[in-house]
């Protein structure tokens, strides 16, 4: 494991102390305090529940439900339970942390401070930031009135993904539209992934010639990794979807069935029998109003190899809601949170050592019921594969690899903060292959 000396900038530590008595209920101090308990904020709190004393880690959470969410895509197809989605959260996180159940409002890295929407201040020495990504459905018009009707959906959201099966069982003829928005989102691959299992779900019922499937889609490319977009193309012509590139959803009239869409700063307006919606998401609105933290989009701004905040060295931000350039998904947040982890510990111990992250994701793309390719790749789209096969052809074993095992790593391993990415697995397949840890130089 690469192991690379760099020299964190020093904290004073006796100058943050917290001068706040924790007598006073509305008042906390902690030594690390993490923001969010989604996929990086449980994984992180598990490590450091090991290492920290009883009492000295605090999670802000606002949800009482922690959900599996790369789960969702197997709701929308019929293939899960959203009931089976989640755990509480009380449950999943580590039991020797402090969990405060509130929103957090406002977060001060000059003084070391953070309140919440009922009021409590928290001190803190170190903070990890996994706030994750917002929804934004209000920013298509019309989108949020559509949804209210049985044939819009979306598997993005708790609300709309149980619906969303129910939805295709009805299509029966006309045209079934799937959009993918013009922002970075979490799971890339999700949007067109619920297409290809729509498409092999009418193929079954046998109701496949009476529909038009379209994907329409902001990005440039099918994939932003071209291995896999090169299968990916090919799946979409043999199976008869079309796909319309640099396509923006920017309208939707629920009444007439039709959503526009703009390409080359041209409308385009498609009817539409049946509307899957990925939407716009953005960081939560307390980061995108702590601009000392943030970049002009509101995301975190780290160091892409550290994850340490370029400007505050004892603020580290992990997940979806940072600004490193990977592809946003729970793979990269299982390496993200060990080297995050690893580069904390030594801050607080003033130790001159970090570890690397070189941008590792990895999206499973479902492209039939039964059948997978497993994308992974690093930083810029080079492509990082774990298993001694091609991973751009669809698989067998990787569909049913991810519907049965998944879970259980999640839940089992990652939430115990056990699991940092498929890296000693790929060591036992590559075990010569350069940046095998997915972390390294
Ligand atoms: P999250 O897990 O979203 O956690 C953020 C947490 O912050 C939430 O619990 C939220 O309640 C909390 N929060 C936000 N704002 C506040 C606030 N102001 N105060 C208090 N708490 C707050 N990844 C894969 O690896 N493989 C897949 O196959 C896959 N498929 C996916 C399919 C779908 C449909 C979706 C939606 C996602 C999928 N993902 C997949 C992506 C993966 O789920 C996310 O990338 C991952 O959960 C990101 O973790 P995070 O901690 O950054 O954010
Ligand atoms: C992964 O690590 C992960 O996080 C737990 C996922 O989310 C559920 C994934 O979908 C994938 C594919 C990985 C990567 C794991 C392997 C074995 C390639």
């Amino acid at each position: 494991m690469s192991k690379v000396t760099f020299l964190f900038p020093k904290l004073h530590l006796e100058t943050v102390i917290l001068q706040i008595h924790r007598n006073i209920s509305s008042k906390y101090c902690c030594k690390l305090l993490i923001l969010g308990g989604g996929t990086g904020g449980c994984s992180i709190a598990a490590k450091f529940s090991r290492v920290l004393k009883e009492n000295e880690i605090i999670v802000v959470e606002q949800c009482e439900r922690h959900y599996y969410q790369p789960g969702f895509t197997f709701i929308g197809i019929g293939q899960g339970q959203l009931s089976k989605s989640w755990k509480l959260m009380k449950d999943v996180l580590p039991k020797n942390v402090i969990w405060i159940k509130d929103i957090v409002t406002s977060i001060d890295p000059d003084n070391n401070l953070v309140i919440t929407k009922r009021g409590c201040q928290i001190l803190y020495e170190f903070l990890i930031i996994s706030l994750g990504l917002d929804l934004n459905f209000g920013k298509i018009r019309g989108l949020v009135d559509a949804l209210c009707e049985p044939e819009v959906c979306s598997i993005y959201s708790v609300k709309y993904v149980t619906k969303t099966f129910e939805a295709i069982k009805r299509i029966d003829r006309g045209t079934a539209i799937f959009t993918h928005p013009r922002c970075p989102i979490k799971c890339q691959g999700a949007s067109q992934k619920i297409a290809y299992l729509c498409d092999h779900y009418l193929r079954k019922v046998k109701r496949r010639e009476c529909v038009k499937i379209i994907y329409n889609t902001a990005n440039p490319d099918l994939f932003a990794v071209r291995r896999y977009s090169n299968v990916l193309w090919e799946v979409t012509e043999r199976r008869d979807i079309q796909v319309n590139l640099k396509t923006n959803l920017i309208e939707v009239h629920p009444s007439t069935r039709e959503a526009v869409f703009e390409k080359d700063k041209k409308t385009k307006v498609f009817k539409y029998d049946f509307l899957h919606v990925t939407p716009y998401m953005k960081p939560p609105a307390v980061l995108r109003a702590t601009k000392s933290l943030v970049d002009k989009n509101g995301y975190v701004k780290v160091n892409k190899h550290t994850l340490a905040h370029v400007d505050y060295p004892n603020v580290f931000a992990i997940g979806d809601c940072c600004n490193a350039p990977n592809s946003k998904t729970a793979a990269a947040v299982a390496v993200q949170s060990y080297v995050v982890f690893n580069n904390l510990k030594a801050c607080m111990l003033g130790k001159d050592s970090y570890f690397f992250y070189n941008g590792y994701s990895s999206c499973p793309i479902f492209t039939e019921i039964g059948k997978c390719v497993m994308a992974e790749f690093l930083y810029n789209g080079v492509p990082f594969e774990t298993f001694p096969f091609k991973q751009d052809k669809e698989r067998y074993s990787m569909y049913y690899g991810v519907k049965l095992f998944m879970p259980t790593l999640y839940w089992k391993f990652m939430m115990n903060g056990r699991w940092n990415g498929p890296s000693n697995i790929r060591k036992i397949f590559h075990p010569f292959q350069q940046h095998q840890y997915g972390i390294d130089q």
